[in-house]
């Protein structure tokens, strides 16, 4: 066994001892929350509107126009903090998604403080067919949370209070706009923990996360949403209230109609409370950045964490050597990066349990194993919180520096494991053979990475601009290569606006014909975030 280097004098981070050992260093965390749409009008209002971009999108006209009648009723429902009308500027941070990629023109926010302001709403824009997108912290992936043409954005932003919490059982009920971060926040004062995480954790809302049935990086550890949600408010397109806001982890009395608000994208109805079964918070978390030569070492270096952290494995994320080159160029300009040498890949490596003494030996003995028999290259593990929080900042910063080196086309997949990178070399052959990729070409970086631990890898094809001919290049041949190799076309971010149409790729006809019985029970009308899901 090889020993460990232990440097005590700036607690720097445990190295474990290779041939290239080099002197821990201090890298100089940067938060990189998913921070809003930049703020700069000039910039957002040059973005193109989607319904100009994408010109195979035509506005439904059973749809109505907002009319100085409809306004007039809104005001009398909600008070005038509450609504923003026609105010360009106002609106833009609503009307543009996070990547920059889509705007809308809508005309109208509303931001309701209850779930019966929602009720009477919805209720009146379902009678006046006038078209809605619930929108939360507006930081999902695939342009859904943002009208196409005038839709009515309903924001949950006012929909903010924790509503109970019971220490015994674990079980949180709060409203849908509360912030994904503020009730981790609330719950560590508790000793519990949300069972899910996302690098957008700062804005996203529980509402939006439940809807767009968000995996992240705690998945691997808590599973998914479809377990951890124990019961849902939602209001239907119709007014109606669906409470169904239960605490019981064992209910089977019926249908379990909360199921289907879960992944729906604001398609069905607006979800405006959510109970969630939140576990102990793990009194021991570690840490490990790990160098590697090879997507097969990824998958090897996994095997063996499985095999060997078992219990107390609780994070298996992996980036590529792109991925560090955008930090670096971006993020972190001017610090050392924790691991000096280059890497074709790295993994991030968490472990969680309840006895420090036992995971730290557990820990260190994996990472010394990986070494030895040389799977990894290198290792080292964070000796103290800001280096825990520094090394899980490169893996959240990665969206926001692919973003930063252009306009970024993103493909969130899930697929057999040996596969997953493989997707990541085909597309640079294919830019490559087109002429188009490279450092001052039209697409400067294709990246990969994403949650091993959950096959779902996160390809992220960085442009000067959002182009047709690079669309071109990409699709339809990404979703016939997914298909191809068993995949999923979206393995945690939903279908939204970008993948309504190839829904295909990944369902059969009858699932899609039942998916769209449902969608015409609940919202006959079509008024629940037109456009997006399921395309006719
Ligand atoms: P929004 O973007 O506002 O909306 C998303 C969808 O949900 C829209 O279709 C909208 O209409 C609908 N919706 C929102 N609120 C409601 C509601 N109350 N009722 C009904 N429908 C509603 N996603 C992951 O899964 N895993 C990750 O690790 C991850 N990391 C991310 C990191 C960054 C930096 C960013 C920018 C995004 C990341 N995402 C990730 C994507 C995104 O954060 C998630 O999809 C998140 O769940 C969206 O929540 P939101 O509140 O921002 O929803
Ligand atoms: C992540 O895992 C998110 O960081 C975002 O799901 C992925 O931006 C992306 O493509
Ligand atoms: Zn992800």
């Amino acid at each position: 066994m090889k020993n460990l280097l232990i440097l005590t004098e700036r607690i720097p981070f445990r190295r474990i001892l290779t041939k290239n050992v080099k002197v821990g260093t201090n890298f100089k965390t940067q938060r990189c929350l998913a921070s809003l749409v930049q703020k700069d009008a000039r910039k957002n209002a040059e973005i193109d509107f989607t319904a100009e971009k994408y010109t195979h999108l035509q506005r439904n006209p059973n749809f109505s126009e907002l009319t100085q009648e409809d306004i007039s009723f809104f005001q009398k429902i909600l008070p005038s903090n509450c609504l923003i009308i026609d105010k360009q500027d106002d609106l833009l941070p609503y009307n543009i998604d996070w990547m920059r990629k889509y705007r809308g023109k809508s005309r109208l926010v509303a931001k309701p403080q209850t779930t019966e302001q929602v009720s009477r709403l919805i209720e009146y824009c379902n009678g006046r067919k006038l078209a809605v997108v619930p929108q939360g912290g507006n930081t999902g992936l695939v342009g859904g949370g943002v009208p196409v043409f005038d839709e009515i954005i309903i924001s949950t932003n006012n929909l903010n209070k924790i509503r109970s919490f019971d220490p015994l059982s674990g079980s949180l009920v709060c409203d849908s706009g509360c912030i994904l971060e503020n009730l981790d926040n609330y719950l560590a004062e508790q000793g519990y923990v949300m069972p899910l995480d996302l690098g957008a954790k700062g804005s996203c809302q529980i509402g939006g996360n439940v809807a767009t049935n968000a995996g992240g990086l705690r998945f691997l550890r808590y599973g998914s949403l479809h377990g951890n949600v124990l019961g849902l408010e939602a209001v239907l397109p119709d007014g109606t209230i669906l409470d169904n806001l239960a605490t019981l982890r064992k209910d089977n009395t019926g249908y379990d109609l909360k199921q289907l608000f879960i992944g729906s994208e604001g398609t069905l109805g607006i979800v405006t409370g959510v109970s969630i079964q939140t576990p102990r918070r793990p009194k021991a978390v570690n840490v490990a950045l790990v160098g590697l030569s090879s997507f097969e070492n990824v998958q090897d270096a996994f095997i063996k964490a499985k095999e060997e952290l078992s219990e107390i494995l609780s994070a298996f994320e992996f980036w590529d050597a792109s991925a560090v080159k955008l930090i670096k160029d971006h993020l972190v300009q001017g610090s050392r990066f924790p691991l000096e040498d280059n890497y074709p890949f790295y993994v991030l490596v968490e472990s969680s349990g309840s006895n420090k003494v036992h995971d730290d030996e557990k820990l260190l003995c994996f990472l010394e194993n990986l070494l030895e028999k040389d799977i990894a290259k290198n290792a080292i593990v964070a000796q103290d919180e800001t280096q825990f929080r520094t090394i899980w900042s490169i893996r959240e910063g990665i969206p926001e520096a692919c973003s930063k080196a252009g306009s970024v086309y993103k493909y969130d997949v899930s697929m057999p494991l040996e596969f997953l990178y493989k997707m990541v070399e085909d597309v640079r052959c294919r830019f490559t053979d087109a002429g188009l990729y490279g450092e001052d070409l039209a697409v400067n970086s294709i990246t990969g990475y994403g949650h091993v631990g959950d096959g779902n890898l996160h390809l992220n094809i960085s442009a000067k601009s959002y182009a047709p001919e690079i669309t071109a290049l990409i699709e339809p041949w990404i979703y016939e290569w997914i298909e191809k190799h068993k995949g999923s076309i979206s393995a945690e971010h939903g279908l939204g606006l970008m993948k309504a149409k190839y829904l295909g790729f990944s369902k059969s006809k009858s699932m899609i014909d039942m998916m769209k019985k449902i969608k015409q029970i609940v919202d006959p009308n079509g008024i629940m975030n037109p456009y997006k899901f399921i395309s006719d």
